[in-house]
This record gives structure tokens, C-alpha cells and sequence, in this order.
């Protein structure tokens, strides 16, 4: 077989084709005759293997040439595997320690052998079985704020930020998607939107017909595409995470791009405002998730005060880019100067981190690519509530995000949602 063309790799022709992988052989054990394989790909675009030999075991992810969703009908470029291999480079240079070492990458084949991590499972999986990993708000406070304010003019030389400025600016289809999946689709009639149907029928449509939303999702739209201010993982939602008690690890980075600061906060906390949610969904007795319900909320205040407070230390001591410099503020006898730039500066991230989630909500519950928080919810009805509850909130979110003071507030919003759909 000609190395350089492409091939979807099988569990059946994995051993032989990756036989003289040294980097897999060193890790794994060379036997490969030996070797047991496991597709374990749940995500919406890609082959992921266990491979496990002698010694240890690896992952092998692999792209294929089409969403694998929705099959060949909807092609997609094997080079998203090229962006996410440098954006895991990155990330593991910013924050280390945080995303899983890579052992191999393979541009043509489109594939990424990297560690395997146990006995961590995705975090998305640990809250719908109503598990509580202490460390995540932490952990996700600091990735965000060290990955995002490191990638950036904040802290780069402009050169390198231009630099990658352009490598990024080729993951086209993979933003296509999200300008499309995020930001437009679900306040259309797209071919493939679904939703809870027919106990969501009257909201979706209310929610169609809302000319505030639509223009703030149009608004965060633009500043999705226009707003090239640092690299961003581009898909950071709970199943884009893995945990166990002690460790946190981030994966999945393929569609990584220059975006907004506040993108990949505002995703993440979509994420655990849509787990609160669907507790009810999963719950064999009322009241009996309340515990885990505070803990989703006390997690997103972790994150934001986490990322705030990191954002804040990396601004006093890592501002060495072409923005605010020092020069300006500090070397003059002016620190007051930074501080208040700093201020603004969160504000606004805080604003569209905001918008970002409520229309990340949104779309997981009236587009193409639903969350398994809700899906797994069996019973159509309880699935509908969970859901109705969090769409409201979503259009909170992104409607009113100037005018939300606090993220106590948004606790305060969503436990009202959540007591009035009780009664
Ligand atoms: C067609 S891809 C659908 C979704 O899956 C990915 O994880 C992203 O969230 C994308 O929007
Ligand atoms: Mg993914």
C-alpha cells in the first residue's frame, strides 16, 4: 500500500498497518500479532482506537474524509487532524500537563497516536451518572485562562501570533460548521435540525420568530469570525474533557482556530448550565440529584472565577505582547493603568462568554448535534422539560448578556426555572 494515500484504518488492519510504528511499538510492546483493538470513536467526526500490547496501551484517532454523523453525503477534510495535532502542541506547551501527550502524527493518514488515559472517563459521561469530580472548576479555570491569554497579542511575540494566525486561518470547514451548526441553522428551518417533537413544537417556533435573538446570535456570529484574538480549542464542551478525582485532561482541539477569548469559556459553561438541567431527567426520586445540581453550579463559578483570577496573575506578570504594554502603564509609575485596562477587558469577555453559552445551549437542543445529557433522557416528555427549562435560559443568556450582572445571578435564574417547571 502506498504510505501516502489515504486509508481508514480498521480494528482488523490496525496491528499490520502500524507494525513499524515505532513510537506505538515502544509505548504498547512490538508484538503486534499480540496487539487487542478497540473502536471507541462516540463523537460526531472520527475513528478513535485502544491498542493495547504487552506493555501498555496508546490511542489511535484517525479522521475520516466525511462527518461521520451523517456519513459520506457530508464531506469533510482529513486536515483537521493537522490543526488538532498543533493546537495539542500549543495547549501542552501553555498549560502542561493538560492535554494528552502525543506520541505520533501522521499527516496523510490524518491520524494522531497519543496517550492513553485510565482510568479517566469523559466528564460528560461522569455528570449524567451524577458524579462529582472535585477538581474540574479549577483545572478548567486555568486551562482556559493560560491557554487563551498565552495564544495571544497579550502575551506573543505578534510575529508567532501571525504566524499562527495563518496556519489556523485553513481550518475553514471546521468553523464552517460551527457558523453554521452555532450561530444560524437553528433559527431556520435546516434540513437537518431536529428537536424534541411535537412537546417542543410551540417554543422552537416562538424561538424562530424571536428578532432579539436572532440579531445577538448574528451579533456573536460576527464576533466569532471577525474577532481573531487568540487560539482557541473551538469544540470545549463536556465531552471534550476527561477526569478522574485527581486529574483533568483536555482533547479533541480539531477545531482549533483564532477566535475570541471568550468562545471556549462560554462553550464549557453552556456545557454544565445544560447538565444542571437535565438532572431532573436522570434522577430515580425527586430531590435526589440536588446535591449534584449545586455542584453544577458552583462549577461554573469555579471556572469564571478561576479563569478571572488566573487571566489576572498572567496580565501582571506574562503581558509582554504588542497590547498594553508596560511601557505604557507600569514603567511610567501607572499600574492603576493596566488594572483598569484589565477590567474592561474582562468585562467584555464576561459579556460574550455570555452570549457564547446561551446560544451554545440553544443550538444543542434545536440543531443537528444534541448533547447526550438530554438524549439519554428516555422518557420524551421528561426529556422535553429538562430541555424546555434550558432553552429559556439559553435565550436569557444570549438576549440579555450586557445586562447580567453576575454569575450568582444566572444561579439564581436557573434554580427559578428549575422550581418552575416542579410546580
Ligand atoms: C457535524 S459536527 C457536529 C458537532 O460535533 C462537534 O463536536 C462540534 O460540536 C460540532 O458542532
Ligand atoms: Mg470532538
Amino acid at each position: 500500500m502506498d504510505k501516502h494515500v489515504f486509508e481508514a484504518l480498521s480494528a482488523e488492519t490496525l496491528p499490520l498497518r502500524l507494525s513499524g510504528n515505532a513510537a506505538l511499538c515502544d509505548r504498547i510492546g512490538g508484538e503486534h500479532g499480540r496487539w487487542q483493538v478497540k473502536e471507541v470513536g462516540d463523537g460526531n467526526l472520527n475513528l478513535v482506537f485502544i491498542v493495547t500490547g504487552e506493555k501498555g496501551a496508546a490511542i489511535v484517532k484517525q479522521a475520516l474524509p466525511y462527518v461521520r454523523l451523517v456519513g459520506e453525503r457530508w464531506p469533510l477534510p482529513l486536515k483537521r487532524s493537522f490543526f488538532e495535532y498543533h493546537a495539542l502542541v500549543r495547549q501542552a506547551a501553555r498549560d502542561p500537563g493538560m492535554v494528552p501527550e502525543i506520541l505520533f502524527f501522521d499527516a496523510e493518514q490524518a491520524m494522531i497516536i497519543m496517550e492513553y488515559l485510565t482510568p479517566h472517563v469523559i466528564l460528560r459521561r461522569a455528570l449524567i451518572a451524577g458524579r462529582m469530580p472535585p477538581k474540574i472548576g479549577r483545572d478548567l479555570g486555568l486551562f482556559t485562562a493560560r491557554t487563551l491569554f498565552r495564544g495571544s497579542d497579550l502575551a506573543m511575540p505578534t510575529r508567532d501570533k501571525k504566524a499562527d494566525l495563518a496556519l489556523f486561518a485553513d481550518n475553514v470547514e471546521l468553523c464552517d460548521i460551527t457558523e453554521n451548526l452555532v450561530f444560524s441553522d437553528p433559527y431556520i428551518d435546516a434540513e437537518m435540525n431536529r428537536h424534541t417533537s411535537p412537546h417542543l413544537d410551540g417554543l422552537v417556533e416562538e424561538l424562530r420568530r424571536d428578532r432579539d435573538l436572532k440579531v445577538e446570535a448574528q451579533r456573536l456570529k460576527h464576533i466569532f469570525s471577525a474577532k481573531a484574538e487568540t487560539l482557541c480549542h473551538g469544540d470545549l464542551h463536556t465531552g471534550s474533557v476527561m477526569v478522574t478525582d485527581d486529574e483533568t485532561r483536555v482533547i479533541d482541539p480539531e477545531f482549533a482556530f483564532y477566535g475570541p477569548i471568550s468562545f471556549d469559556v462560554g462553550m464549557l459553561l453552556a456545557n454544565f448550565w445544560m447538565s444542571y438541567f437535565s438532572q431532573d431527567g436522570h434522577e430515580t426520586a425527586a430531590g435526589e440529584r440536588d446535591r449534584m445540581r449545586a455542584y453544577l453550579l458552583d462549577t461554573t463559578e469555579t471556572i469564571w472565577e478561576t479563569f478571572c483570577d488566573e487571566f489576572s496573575m498572567l496580565w501582571r506578570a506574562e503581558r509582554k505582547g504588542i497590547l498594553y504594554q508596560a511601557s505604557l502603564f507600569e514603567d511610567r509609575d501607572d499600574p492603576f493603568g493596566s488594572e483598569q485596562a484589565l477590567t474592561i477587558v474582562l468585562d467584555e469577555i464576561y459579556r460574550e462568554m455570555l452570549g457564547f453559552a446561551g446560544v451554545e445551549i440553544l443550538r444543542r437542543i434545536l440543531g443537528l448535534a444534541h448533547n447526550a445529557d438530554f438524549e439519554t433522557i428516555d422518557d420524551l416528555s421528561r426529556r422535553a422539560a429538562c430541555e424546555s427549562k434550558a432553552l429559556k435560559l439559553g435565550r436569557h443568556l444570549a438576549v440579555n448578556r450586557d445586562r447580567i450582572a453576575s454569575l450568582r445571578d444566572i444561579r439564581a435564574t436557573a434554580q427559578r426555572l428549575q422550581q418552575e417547571t416542579l410546580s
